[in-house]
């Protein structure tokens, strides 16, 4: 079916979750929705936000303009404005700006009779930022453990954060997520590259089936995973980068898991200890 005749055969009301036929129309080509509208708002809201914190500040140097949070000693509460009450709501815009994203993403899979996997996949993105901002703070205490809203500034925070704890590489769970990383270029380079050497053939040539696809991974590495399984595997091992990375984060810092700054370097002294105890006599 041609897209613009499909797009009129699916354009159709129904399928909102919230506000009924109110906000139930197109603009152009994109979707609205009561969470088209709400996304919309806490965007623009953060944006204006970042804005008047950056003419505050008198910086107007793009790479330089950064949103602190909060001091230290604010701990969890409520801060004035000008000394990281800015970031709360900020932050606070950004998490409803992204819920609402996926709302939307909701509510057109639901208009379309699919199933939630865009919307389940990008609330692990949802997730990596709340676990940086909002689980790792209140987990240690204060708000000033979030990461300042800026473009060198968040680079330092990172910079910083991994040098505090000795070396954030030897984070195990760090290790695991940049593994997953690794793998998913892998798996969309393998995958991009054997679609377009068999789907998109020279001028005057046929284009090749699944079946070449198979037959190469199998004369290849003597296994094909199918189609439809190098899909589940590429969502699998993205998502599970995204977990990975707000679990590393997340585990870096609290007290109950890291009293007296120990750092991910010594962590590792479970292994040669390991074998000090088991060795009689040590
Ligand atoms: C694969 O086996 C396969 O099935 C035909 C694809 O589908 C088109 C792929 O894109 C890829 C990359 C593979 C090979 C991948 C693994 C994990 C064996």
């Amino acid at each position: 079916m041609a897209l613009l005749s499909f797009e009129k055969k699916y354009r159709v009301p129904g399928g909102t979750l919230i506000g009924r036929d109110l906000f139930d129309f197109w603009v152009g080509p994109f979707y609205v929705g009561f969470f088209g509208v709400s996304t919309i708002f806490f965007a623009a809201l953060g944006s204006i936000m970042i804005f008047w914190g950056a003419a505050q500040q008198g910086v107007w140097n793009p790479w330089l303009i950064s949103i602190e949070p909060p001091p230290l000693e604010y701990g969890l509460k409520m801060a004035p404005m000008n000394d990281g009450g800015l970031w709360q709501v900020i932050t606070l815009c950004a998490i409803g700006a992204f819920g609402s994203w996926m709302l939307r993403q909701v509510e057109i899979t639901r208009k379309l009779g699919m199933d939630y996997h865009i919307p389940f996949a990008f609330s692990f993105a949802i997730f990596a930022y709340v676990s940086l901002v909002v689980i790792r703070p209140v987990l240690m205490g204060a708000w000033a453990h979030g990461f300042p809203y800026g473009i060198f500034s968040h680079l330092d925070w990172v910079s910083y954060t991994g040098y505090q704890y000795g070396n954030f590489h030897y984070n195990p769970i760090h290790m695991l997520a940049i593994a997953c990383f690794f793998t998913t270029t892998m798996l969309l380079a393998l995958h991009g590259s054997l679609i377009l050497s068999a789907a998109n053939p020279e001028k005057g040539e046929d284009a090749k089936t699944p079946d070449h696809e198979d037959t190469y991974f199998r004369d290849f590495i003597g296994y094909s995973i199918g189609t439809l399984g190098i899909h589940r595997i590429g969502l699998f091992v993205a998502l599970s980068a995204g977990w990975w990375s707000g679990i590393c984060i997340i585990i870096s810092g609290p007290s109950w898991l890291m009293p007296d700054g120990e750092s991910w370097i010594e962590w590792w002294d479970w292994w040669p200890n390991f074998f000090t105890f088991a060795s009689i006599g040590g």
